[in-house]
């Protein structure tokens, strides 16, 4: 029996003496004092030798797994000392991982950019509720109380009692709420909060309209499908003063479309219908891909662009502005849909722009 437990001992020591791993380790520790290890095993063998050799073969068990304890402590301590050195030294000359970089959406790199093109003509960029009055959204424009648009299948409506005079409470489906908000700086100025109070200077402002607005903000419509989105963006222009004509709004499109989409572009318009301008017009601009010769992308040469037209004179009068003394004109158009047609994508679905799709969104 102590022959055999020295040539345990003997051969556990030198397997692990020579072990390169801790893992390899951990292997000896199981062939050799597992429960189904070689020590274990002949442990159990104790039972069967005479009760006189009893106590000397336990102290030799004891002294061989003591020893084999020990020495796989010490191999074990010796090799996570040879990880920890030989792990490759700190090179602080080596870059760094550089932190992504996000950049700004592309709807508003969009209304930066024309804003940037609007102010450069003299437009000012102005802000006007999105939470707004019946009013000011629909009557003042000339929409019939029937009118479609109306229905709360088109408009958000907010639950809360209608002012006698303003009406409902809604989520404007349109920037052209602005209009008459706009007009209202000159014609009633003292709604306007900061607006002077003196006579002379209100008198002054109402005989010398002037306007050039140009309105960006958010709008909303029960609208959800692959061209649609219930919060979209619209800018709106508007221009109100003297002897404004068909021909300002015109130039102001070439000017604009040029500047946005490039030199070789050109506006034309068409007639149309909406409620607060006469004439109306649908606005296109020739086509990017054939430049004007005709297609698949477009129709002969030219894309939809949004709408425009000369204020009507209603508008004028609810804005409390003289439509005998001025005129104007107005466009109003979607931020979504002249970005896509800027970047020349088509895209399957209006919705991904508002997805948070990284892989798509870091293409712009
Ligand atoms: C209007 O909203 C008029 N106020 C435009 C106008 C202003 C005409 C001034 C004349 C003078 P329309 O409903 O067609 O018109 O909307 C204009 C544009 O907004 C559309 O061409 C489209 O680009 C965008 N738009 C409308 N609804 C949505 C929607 N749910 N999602 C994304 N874009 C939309």
């Amino acid at each position: 029996m102590k022959e055999k437990l020295l040539q345990i001992k003997n051969t556990a020591l030198s397997l692990i003496i020579d072990a390169k791993s801790l893992a390899e380790l951990e292997e000896l520790r199981l062939q050799f004092l597992g429960r189904n290890g070689t020590l274990t095993e002949a442990m159990k063998e104790m039972k069967t030798i005479p009760a006189d050799q009893k106590p000397e073969a336990g102290r030799v068990v004891n002294e061989v797994k003591t020893i084999i304890e020990d020495t796989l402590k010490n191999k074990q301590q010796e090799l996570k000392e040879i990880k920890v050195s030989t792990r490759p030294a700190l090179d602080v000359t080596e870059p760094g991982i550089r932190p992504a970089l996000g950049h700004l959406h592309l709807v508003t790199q969009a209304i930066r950019e024309i804003t940037t093109i609007f102010n450069s003509i003299g437009f000012k960029r102005v802000r006007h509720p999105e939470i707004e009055w019946d009013w000011y959204a629909f009557t003042s424009l000339n929409f019939p109380d029937n009118h479609p648009a109306r229905d709360d299948w088109e408009t958000f409506f907010i639950q809360q009692k209608p002012d006698n005079k303003k009406g409902s409470v809604l989520l404007t489906p349109h920037t052209s709420s602005g209009q008459v908000r706009e007009m209202e700086k000159y014609s009633h100025p003292e709604l306007v909060s900061g607006s002077p109070t003196n006579k002379k200077i209100l008198k002054q402002v109402q005989d010398d309209v002037n306007i050039r607005m140009l309105n960006i903000a958010k709008c909303y419509r029960r609208q959800s499908d692959v061209s649609h989105t219930p919060t979209f963006h619209q800018f709106e222009g508007l221009v109100v003063a003297e002897d404004v004509s068909i021909a300002d709004l015109k130039g102001t499109l070439d000017f604009f479309v040029k500047s946005y989409f490039g030199e070789q572009r050109k506006a034309r318009i068409r007639p149309y219908h909406f409620q607060f301008t006469e004439p109306s017009f649908e606005v296109d601009i020739s086509c990017g891909v054939c430049l004007g010769k005709g297609c698949r992308l477009c129709k002969e040469g030219w894309l939809e662009l949004g709408g425009a037209g000369m204020v009507h004179p209603n508008v004028l009068k609810y804005g409390g502005v003289d439509p005998e003394k001025y005129t104007g004109f107005a466009f109003g158009w979607g931020i979504e849909r002249v970005l896509m047609m800027k970047e020349g994508v088509k895209l399957d679905d209006i919705r991904v722009l508002y997805a948070n799709d990284l892989d798509f969104l870091q293409q712009f």
